[in-house]
């Protein structure tokens, strides 16, 4: 399988989980942002023109983060990145993750994309301000939710906490989200020291700005 990304990108958990579950993936970075030609290649696999895209084995492409993700832990059972079917925690993990992919990580996308999201050139910084708040609203979401730690499902590591670990990443002043999310600071710290997940978390250059 072909998996593009890009540094500080949303392709971070899939690879996440691909690492720990042990897949191997032909990767090829395509900066979205300066690469007027990496860029016109992934449209034409991607209409949307964004990373993470996953080409499969039969041709088909595969995009949004959560999907991949699902998709990684499902090939790998065994590695036990998403609990079975039949178990509540299923539930939880899926709740969450869908959380972050529906709510905080396009939050994070009217902060970051203003212009994306309105046709009044007037409104831009309304629309940053807007989606700073939302993202800061569903972190204290998230947070409440969270337990005794460090992860999502206590002393289980899940597809949830590489996923939450890039979004934190993302946060516009993360110093001061984690000094008042104690339980998040906790649960990326835990992420951060994964031997599997430590070496990609440097590749994305997503530690600068902690
Ligand atoms: N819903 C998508 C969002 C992916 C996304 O927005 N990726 C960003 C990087 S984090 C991107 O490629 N942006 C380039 C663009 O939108 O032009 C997912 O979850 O995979």
């Amino acid at each position: 399988m072909k998996l593009y990304w890009n540094v500080r990108c949303g392709s971070f958990a899939p690879e996440a989980v691909a690492a720990e579950a042990g897949i191997a993936l032909e990767r090829v970075r395509t900066d979205v942002r300066n690469d007027a030609s990496a860029y016109a290649g992934l449209r034409a696999l991607n209409p949307m023109g964004q990373v993470p895209t996953l080409v499969l084995e039969d041709g088909r492409v595969i995009t949004e983060s959560a999907a991949i993700c699902l998709w990684f832990a499902d090939l790998v059972p065994e590695a036990g990145l998403l609990p079975p079917p039949d178990s509540p925690d299923r539930a939880w993990v899926l709740r969450w993750l869908l959380f972050l992919a529906c709510e905080a990580y396009p939050a994070d996308l009217l902060e970051a994309y203003p212009e994306r999201y309105t046709t009044d050139p007037d409104a831009v910084a309304a629309v940053r301000a807007a989606g700073s708040a939302r993202l800061d609203r569903d972190w204290e979401i998230v947070e409440a939710a969270l337990g005794e730690g460090p992860y999502l499902l206590g002393e289980t590591f899940s597809l949830f906490d590489p996923y939450a670990a890039m979004i934190l990443a993302w946060h516009r002043d993360p110093k001061a989200l984690l000094a008042r999310s104690p339980k998040l600071a906790r649960l990326l710290d835990a992420v951060m020291a994964r031997p599997k997940i430590a070496p990609l978390w440097d590749e994305y250059d997503l530690g600068v700005r902690l």
